[in-house]
């Protein structure tokens, strides 16, 4: 182990954790929190690596809650101090949100640039922004979350010369003040109105369609864009573009919407930003248009990473869930899929079972329980589709072809007059077809 185990607040120096490589890191932090018994800084760890900073220490000091002025108590900040200079950081990274007044101390008493969790977070999704409305999103959010504490922040950050905190628009505020950063995000507001009028075209587009929906809702490197991947190269049709996988966080910001045939019935399926414990309030502010998404969808299917030990597992869970709420999906039907479940023996899958008697286990990697999951989306929305019994003339052949695209298998009888169908088709488009409806 790199580390020491920090339960009593030593600090292990050493080897820098260097994410890119063996070459030192540019930027070597010292990871630093105020944690009630249990947690621990490892995903604070995963998000520095995902960010490309090295983490050369920690430091742990078990507390109920974090010290008003200073964050750690002020014997735990001298402790700080010794532990940077041993390990030779040049950057504190704190596993929570700091207010102003938490950071600017920190900075005087350690003599190192300080930044938050909530930083990290904006940093990576900064560096991920794919769309131009992603981009927009995450400007929005950083130029909130750095409006709310505008001081002395941008010249560490130049000593620095880039790395985390430093992309986006801390650049342009150095020399700007808080009137031009409002401004500024007044006219982010107004592009991303404008964004958000072309996405509500598409929606239209799609609600044209009226297909029933389904999203991907989960932790973030639970295996959302994987398992979209593989329900579509099981259910899907034709060959397109796989979505992109990685082993790090937040890889996936902008939505995907693929067709999946169930029964030879077509659905969508939505692949989502991943959510994470404390995800900051103002990427939920930003990502409101994005995560719109999960709200209008008729099933939410929860992602958990089920080889995650199970104390994580239990935070993951709560996590996705109070994030739901949050966006205003509380209330949406959902069904829990456990994956990976290739990384687990045959008595881990049972205990998982007992314990989440009405979640499906499956592995994206692997494509087992895949089937099964197909079938539950199947018949949990199953409530979206309605039975028609319909006569079609021979004449109307596009009909006919338009009912098969819809509602996959047909029973069809061929008589006299016409063609005697009974389909299931999405209720929303059953009105097309209300002209051959038989009594
Ligand atoms: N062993 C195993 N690994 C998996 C499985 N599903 C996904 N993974 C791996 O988990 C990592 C994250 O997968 P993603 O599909 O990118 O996860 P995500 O939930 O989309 O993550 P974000 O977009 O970052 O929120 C990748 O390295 C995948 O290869 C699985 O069933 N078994
Ligand atoms: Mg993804």
């Amino acid at each position: 182990m790199e580390w020491s185990d920090n339960a009593h607040g030593a600090v292990s120096g050493g080897a820098a954790r260097a994410a890119n490589g063996s070459q030192r890191a540019r930027q070597r932090a010292l990871c630093i929190a105020a944690l009630p018994e249990g947690d621990d800084l490892s995903e604070l760890a995963e998000l520095l690596r995902t960010a490309g900073v090295a983490v050369v220490g920690e430091l742990v000091q078990r507390r109920e809650r974090p010290h008003p002025n200073t964050y750690l108590g002020p014997g735990k900040v001298a402790e700080a101090k010794t532990a940077a200079q041993a390990c030779d950081a040049n950057l504190i990274v704190c596993d929570d949100e700091l207010s102003a007044r938490q950071e600017r101390n920190l900075e005087q008493e350690l003599g190192l640039p300080v930044v938050d969790r909530t930083t990290v977070i904006l940093d990576i999704f900064a560096a991920h922004a794919g769309s131009a409305e992603g981009k927009l999103q995450v400007e929005l959010a950083q130029l909130e979350y750095n409006m709310a504490r505008m001081r002395g922040l941008w010249s560490h950050l130049e000593r620095l010369g880039g790395g985390i905190g430093t992309r986006g628009p801390g650049e342009t505020q150095i020399e700007t003040d808080r009137r031009l950063a409002r401004n500024r995000i007044a006219a982010l507001r107004r592009r991303l109105e404008h964004v958000k009028g072309t996405r509500a075209v598409q929606r239209a587009e799609r609600e044209r369609a009226a297909l029933p929906t389904v999203a991907l809702v989960g932790y973030t490197n639970a295996g959302k864009s994987t398992l979209l991947n593989a329900l579509t190269a099981a259910y899907g049709r034709g060959a397109r573009a796989e979505v992109g996988v990685r082993d790090r966080l937040f890889h996936t910001l902008d939505p995907t919407t693929r067709t999946l045939r169930l029964s030879g019935r077509p659905y969508l399926l939505t692949d989502t930003v991943g959510f994470i414990s404390k995800l900051p309030h103002q990427l939920v502010d930003a990502f409101a248009a994005t995560l719109e998404e999960t709200r209008r969808a008729e099933l939410l299917v929860h992602v958990l990473d089920a080889s995650a030990p199970e104390a994580k597992r239990e935070i993951m869970q709560h996590a996705v869930e109070g994030t739901l709420e949050e966006i205003g999906a509380g209330e949406s039907p959902r069904l829990l899929a456990l994956n990976k479940a290739d990384l687990l023996g045959e008595q881990a899958r049972d205990e998982l079972r007992l314990r989440h008697p009405d979640a499906v286990l499956v592995s994206a990697g692997t494509g087992a329980g895949l089937e099964r999951l197909g079938e539950r989306i199947e018949r949990e929305l199953a409530h979206t589709l309605r039975a028609l019994d319909l006569l079609v003339p021979y004449a109307d052949g596009g009909s006919l072809a338009e009912l098969h695209e819809l509602a996959g298998e047909v029973s069809r009888e061929d008589t006299a007059e016409g063609v005697r169908v009974h389909a299931l088709v999405p209720a929303r488009l059953a009105e097309r077809f209300a002209k051959f409806a038989v009594a």
